[in-house]
């Protein structure tokens, strides 16, 4: 695998797409060997099925020798179907290890009804694995009770879920025209059920031109997208399914816009006010149709609540119509207020269908996204309008105390206000449509306007970050390196290196942003320059390093260089490959357990020299420098080597990931939640009493002397440190 070259438009040199290996996941009976047999008996892919039941060659066979025998045809090029029941997330967590990038890793799970697959098991007869018959029911049955559906946080790049025999007939069309060259659009796919609590409920919409493969059902929408005909095929197969052209177009259109700007919007008007859905959708399209090539890679993201919305389905069939990029514009199913946490989208902008008074309450995506943001928004809108006129929209910036700012990313809301077709509310327009599509139109244009001004705003914050800080290393690496430039690199090392400069590092040559992974497999995943490399060195090298303060097997401590407080220590992990956070899985829990009692430890030792400190242990989620490690600081942050809003943001905002969060997190969902860059030019508050300040001596002086208690968040679940005085 290490040898193939795969490029960024998901094909390697000679223009092949990259492999599959789709993992099959059902009970006995639910037909996944039927199902490959039928891929693979008309299938041009290469296809290769790894069988449980047969791989042993008459003995039972082992998932060992599943993985081995999956990575070896991967390795010659063929797609790959893991036949085996797979059915919890554990059982398929080792082949979804098993490969990197270089392999799309797609999961079909065959969710018949359990007396389906039990008649099934029951009658057959001649089954490779022997499970047939009287004792196949009981099998069946227990097997069943661990069945989890896969969820695309496990790491598939596509997910297909079968619920009944069209279902299945559709996905087997859909991988039996997966030609050699073909590449499936990514997602999830299928029906969503109640119980599959957590997918990702993205709806996508449809091309003019149907990739092969596309369910029956799924092609009608897209050939005939009338609102009856097209409800009507949602209803009756409920099928929340996309389709995209199977080929990237270009390079540039396979860049994945998943960390873009991203704004989630509800329909503005089409509930509470009554506005007419299909105008509506019409104006919708419109609108983003016109915005969504001006606003670069942002995203815009139509949301609703229900995956049975009209108004999502009638957009996303007149979008499709209209052939606009499904990765700059779709739609999604979700809480607009919990689309991180519940749907793994992140979008730092989330448009609210206000009311003219600007006030919490009202019920709809209004009162949601009051409550919760909480009070803070109301002030934070107070403090920028009292009131708002239909056909207009406000910028609102989230103060990063809301809990939308820090548990998910929202860093401004967009507050809009629709026209009202309503005779129960205010200002209705008495079904006068004329004058209700302009200020809709009005609407639409204001909130893309602000969302357009929020993108810029961030664009050059981070233009001139790049030119203020990053080129001064570029000359650092390519020269002198006097006195003072010590302290410049510092600053560097300590900048936030966002993925959009690591790119821009590659580009710029081995001098600047060499991949020095060798050591981990030759994977250029990322462009750690040189002076990052500092901590991984130490953690693999600790003989050739002098302030070790204490090692083991798992760890090393040692002062932090740039203390940015009174006491500051690192507790480095020494296992290769686990750059940063965004590294770890669920298989680190242990040492991530370890890494915080070395931490506590320590933090506790000095608590003995001075019991007036309190220390917080937690990761920054986007490290400056490779090789994980845990920050043990004292909240004092008394240093000269704190020079910059940077500095404190990235110890005093969301940025900053408690080790006890992060434990909790990966132990439940295997991955630690991650914050943006951006967060770190947010204002500068002091951590304890919140208080906002202009600059950073500002902030120091009031730090000095601030007594306030640390905020309650803090206080609890032990992120704080701290002796009984
Ligand atoms: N997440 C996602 N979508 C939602 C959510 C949510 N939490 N809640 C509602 N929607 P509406 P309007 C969808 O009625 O018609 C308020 O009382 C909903 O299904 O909130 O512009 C205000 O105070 C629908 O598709 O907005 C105003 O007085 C869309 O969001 C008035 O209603 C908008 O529904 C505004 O009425």
């Amino acid at each position: 695998m290490d040898a193939m070259e795969i490029d960024s438009a998901g094909k390697d040199e000679e223009g092949k797409a990259k492999p599959v290996m789709v993992i099959l996941i059902g009970a006995p009976g639910s037909g996944k060997s039927t199902f490959c047999d039928l891929v693979m008996r008309v299938s041009t892919r290469p296809w290769v099925r790894i069988c449980q039941d047969t791989i042993g060659n008459g003995k039972a066979g082992t998932k060992k020798q599943c993985l081995t025998g999956a990575a070896s045809a991967l390795k010659e090029g063929k797609s790959v179907f893991i036949d085996r029941c797979n059915l919890d997330r554990e059982q398929r967590a080792d082949f979804v290890k098993l490969v990197g990038p270089q392999v799309e890793k797609h999961a079909v799970a065959l969710d018949l009804p359990a007396k389906l697959c039990i008649s099934r098991s029951v009658k057959r007869t001649e089954h490779e694995g022997n499970l047939q018959g009287g004792k196949a029911a009981a099998v069946v049955n227990r097997m069943l009770q661990k069945k989890e559906l896969p969820k695309l946080n496990e790491g598939y790049d596509r997910i297909t879920v079968c619920q009944d025999e069209k279902d299945v007939q559709g996905a087997i069309n859909t991988y039996t025209s997966l030609g050699p060259s073909d590449k499936l659009p990514p997602g999830f796919f299928g029906q969503k059920t109640s119980d599959a609590k957590v997918q990702l409920g993205i709806m996508k919409f449809l091309k003019k031109k149907d990739p092969p493969g596309c369910s029956d059902a799924v092609m009608n929408v897209s050939r005939d997208n009338t609102l009856s005909h097209a409800t009507k095929e949602k209803d009756s197969n409920q099928v929340l399914e996309s389709c995209e052209e199977p080929k990237m177009a270009s390079v540039g259109s396979s860049i994945s816009l998943e960390n873009a700007p991203t704004l989630a919007f509800p329909s503005i008007s089409t509930a509470d006010f009554h506005f007419n859905l299909e105008k509506a959708s019409d104006i919708i399209v419109e609108k983003v149709e016109e915005y969504v090539n001006k606003l670069g890679n942002a995203r815009l993201v139509l949301v609703d609540l229900s995956q049975h919305s009209k108004i999502l389905s009638l957009v996303r069939d007149k979008a499709a119509e209209k052939n606009i990029d499904s990765k700059k514009f779709f739609t999604f199913v979700g809480n607009i207020t919990k689309l991180y946490s519940e749907g793994g989208l992140h979008c730092n902008v989330i448009a609210n269908a206000t009311n003219w008074r600007l006030k919490p309450g009202g019920g709809g995506v209004n009162a949601a996204i009051f409550s919760a943001a909480g009070p803070i928004l109301e002030t934070a809108t107070k403090a920028k309008a009292g009131s708002l006129s239909s056909g207009k929209a406000i910028v609102v910036p989230l103060p990063s105390s809301s809990p939308l700012f820090s548990g998910e990313g929202v860093t401004h809301v967009i507050h809009v206000l629709g026209p009202n077709m309503n005779p129960q509310r205010p200002n209705c327009l008495d079904n006068d449509y004329i004058k209700g599509c302009k200020i809709l139109r009005e609407a639409y244009s204001s909130l893309f306007d602000g969302f357009a001004s929020i993108v810029r705003t961030q664009e050059e914050s981070c233009k001139d970050k790049f030119d203020k800080e990053f080129k001064g290393e570029v000359q650092l690496e390519q020269g002198s390196r006097s006195g003072d430039q010590k302290a410049k690199r510092e600053a560097v090392c300590e900048t936030d290196m966002n993925k959009k400069f690591k790119s821009f590092v590659k580009e710029l040559g081995p001098n600047v942003g060499s991949s020095v992974d060798g050591k981990t497999g030759g994977q250029s995943r990322k462009a750690w320059g040189s002076w990052v490399q500092a901590l991984y060195d130490t953690a693999m090298h600790p003989e050739r390093h002098k302030n070790i303060i204490e090692m083991s097997d798992d760890v090393v401590v040692l002062n932090d260089l740039y203390p940015k407080a009174q006491k500051h220590l690192l507790v480095l992990a020494r296992v290769e490959g686990l750059d940063s956070l965004e590294d770890v899985k669920k298989e680190h829990l242990t040492l991530l357990k370890t890494m915080h009692s070395v931490g506590l430890k320590w933090a506790e030792k000095l608590l003995c020299e001075n019991n007036s400190l309190t220390f917080r242990l937690g990761y920054h989620s986007v490290p400056s420098m490779r090789q994980l490690h845990l920050h043990v600081i004292s909240q004092d942050f008394n240093s000269n080597h704190l020079k910059n809003k940077k500095h404190w943001n990235s110890f005093n905002s969301p940025f900053f990931r408690d080790s006890v969060d992060v434990i909790d997190e990966v132990s439940q969902n295997g991955k630690a939640i991650l914050k943006d860059e951006n967060i770190l030019s947010m204002e500068l508050r002091c951590h304890r009493c919140r208080s906002a300040h202009p600059n950073i001596p500002r902030l120091k002086a009031h730090i000095g002397s601030c007594q306030a208690p640390f905020p309650a968040s803090l206080l609890q679940n032990g992120r704080l440190v701290f002796s009984e005085r």
